[in-house]
């Protein structure tokens, strides 16, 4: 398999993207199995934005994940599946097996109704069903839009709702340490408010009991008995949707990011073999869940693309302790390890004696992605977990861009801890000053934007592609934004600085403060809220909310607890405050705007720098909350 293998190819190869992209693009685009060769590699205009790569041109991608493989190897590994407990039985599923899966979900997808152009929801545990469920979609041609399964029944209701989803793939429960989550039930009360859905598939997967809607739910273990093992590859044209992410933004409810079919697979398997110098025969883990944008380009289609083995794990890194990522390394051999800074920083707390134990000589690559990687995480990871001998990659991209756009490639790019280094082939990016100037020359820092699309840039947002126009190309005119911040040094090498509008990554989970506040709105005692992040040592960021209650209650403690409740409750409990802070009044402008920059120093604990009060409706509340700051 071809790829970059010098600094010297890297920057020629570089050079050639972007002095003539399209013909960049169209020699990746060759090795794929194609029903019909594109007419046109590129048309764009980021104004609308209209972006279509290889139009005219017919594929399945499950053909290029799949079958493309069968004659070579096809008796290789494609799933190793490990389960939660570690005594467990592991599963280990080859190319030609995931092959006669894959379609026969897709032939039972079709017996209860699913068509091209249907949109499925998936909200399924880590296990290799998963991600037959999401290939089974793209072999028939139906849009998947998974779930991530620790979100609660009002985020996957409204996910359900605004993709107007008809099938809801689901299990029993699944395993995360020593808890058992259920699923069905979750799903079950989703649906109360969700009448396009007519059919429920449910894997048994758990011990959970499970109550079955007559006409509406079937298991997957029954239905599946019964199909054929062949189930031809619906072809698609490039640009048909492949499937929908939802993403959380800085206003009102999540977006739901549309990827499509051609421009999407190009992007990932380029990206996966470059970046992480795949080698036939390794062993590629990535710990995200399917749930994530990680999960989907780099657990399943950008690993499956290259004819990976890759590693799914159903559990958590503390379970039955904090050595199990360590151990399943170990066990299986892993080459290349993928993960976020949060897991390392709250393995790191652990200590060393969960590392000790284990040999970890398999491991030539490591891998970061999610949020801005601080140095005594990278050096942690560098000399504890890499023995000094495995390179580092720290994989900067978003849910919008499908795979990623800066990083080192492994062991050819020199590192510097805490940069993601420089951009992949194919990848423009520019900083601009607030205004959108271009910033020239290095040592510079702004927001960062790229001014030329690559294949895997997000299409538009399902069902209102108006807000995919000012969310991301409106802001700064000609460029599409990413919402952060970045410098580039010296050496032209990029270091993300972090989100600039209200978004916050917790733990790695991408939240909107907007989707927070409304869940703890839901409390019928809370008449406003304001969430802000503030910087927290294993989480990367914490959450702080400021809440103001109708009548006084003089419980604060069982207030604060009941508030946590009905967060998890909404959305989920990767949502829920850190700290919680009971306020009379919020700091507002005379137009009733919340000045989140002061609440936000005030989250900080960063009282001597609160700027300039004197523009708010009443200065006296900024008084009051900072007498009370947690
Ligand atoms: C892949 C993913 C996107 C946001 C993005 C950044 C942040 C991601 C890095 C990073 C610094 C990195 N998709 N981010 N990777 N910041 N260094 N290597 O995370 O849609 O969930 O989040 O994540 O703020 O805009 S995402």
């Amino acid at each position: 398999m071809k790829r970059i293998t010098s600094f010297e190819q890297y920057e020629k190869e570089y050079k050639q993207s972007v002095e003539n992209p399209e013909a960049f693009w169209a020699e990746q685009a060759e090795q794929f199995t194609w029903h019909k060769k594109w007419d046109k590699v590129l048309e764009w205009n980021f104004d609308e934005p209209a972006i279509k790569w290889f139009s005219g041109g017919k594929l399945n991608i499950t053909e290029n994940c799949l079958d493309r493989h069968l004659e070579k190897r096809g008796d290789q590994i494609a799933i190793i599946a490990e389960p939660n407990d570690p005594n467990g039985k592991v599963r280990k599923i080859s190319y030609k097996e995931l092959h006669t899966e894959v379609c026969r979900f897709a032939n039972v997808l079709k017996n209860n109704g699913a068509k091209k152009g249907d949109r499925i929801c998936i909200y399924m545990p880590m296990v290799p069903e998963l991600a037959i469920a999401v290939l089974a979609c793209a072999r028939i041609g139906a849009i998947h839009s998974v779930v991530f399964g620790g979100f609660s029944f009002k985020s996957l209701s409204d996910r359900i709702h605004d993709a107007d989803c008809n099938i809801v793939i689901t299990a029993d429960g699944g395993f995360r340490g020593a808890k058992d989550i259920s699923l069905k039930s979750t799903v079950d009360e989703a649906l109360e408010t969700c009448p396009s859905v007519k059919k429920v598939i449910v894997l048994k997967h758990s011990k959970i009991e499970v109550t079955m809607k007559d006409g509406r739910d079937v298991w997957w273990n029954e239905e599946i008995k019964n199909v054929s093992n062949n189930c031809p590859a619906e072809i698609m044209d490039a640009e048909d949707m492949l499937f929908i992410l939802y993403t959380s933004g800085s206003t009102g409810k999540p977006k739901g990011v549309v990827h499509t079919t051609a421009g999407y697979m190009i992007f990932v398997d380029y990206t996966f073999r470059n970046v992480f110098q795949y080698n036939d025969g390794d062993v590629f883990w990535c710990t995200a869940d399917v749930g994530w944008i990680t999960g989907h380009s780099y657990l399943i289609y950008g690993p499956l693309l290259a004819g990976a083995t890759t590693l799914m794990f159903e559990g958590i890194p503390t379970y039955p302790d904090a050595g199990r990522f360590w151990n399943v390394i170990d066990k299986h051999k892993v080459n290349i390890f993928y993960t976020a800074p949060t897991a390392i920083r709250s393995l790191e707390a652990m200590g060393l004696d969960f590392v000790k134990p284990y040999k970890l000589d398999s491991l030539r690559v490591l891998g970061s992605v999610g949020e801005p990687i601080n140095e005594e995480a990278w050096n942690w990871y560098n000399e504890n977990i890499g023995k000094k001998k495995c390179p580092i990659v720290d994989t900067y991209w978003q849910t919008e861009t499908g795979g990623i756009m800066i990083s080192a490639l492994a062991g050819i790019t020199k590192t510097k801890p805490g940069f993601a280094t420089l951009p992949l082939p194919g990848i423009q990016p520019v900083l601009v000053d607030e205004k959108g100037n271009e910033l020239q020359g290095n040592g510079v820092d702004g927001r960062l934007c790229f001014k030329f699309p690559w294949p895997g840039i997000i299409r538009t947002t399902y069902g209102d592609h108006k807000r995919c126009k000012e969310t991301y190309f409106d802001i700064y005119k000609g460029y599409y934004f990413t919402g952060d911040g970045s410098r580039r040094d010296e050496d032209g090498y990029y270091r993300i600085t972090g989100r600039v509008d209200d978004v916050i990554k917790v733990s790695g989970h991408l939240l909107g403060t907007a989707e927070i506040e409304n869940a703890i709105n839901e409390h019928p005692d809370i008449v406003e809220s304001a969430v802000v992040g503030f910087p927290h040592d294993i989480k990367g960021w914490g959450i702080y909310a400021f809440v103001i209650c109708d009548h006084q209650r003089t419980d604060t403690d069982s207030l604060k607890k009941e508030i946590i409740q009905t967060v998890t409750k909404f959305m989920g409990p990767i949502a829920k405050p850190d700290k919680i802070q009971i306020v009379k009044g919020l700091p507002k402008t005379r137009s009733g705007k919340i000045m989140r920059r002061i609440l936000r120093k005030i989250a900080e604990n960063d009282l001597a720098n609160l700027g300039d009060t004197s523009t708010l409706l009443d200065p006296s509340v900024v008084d009051e909350i900072k007498e009370g700051v947690l």
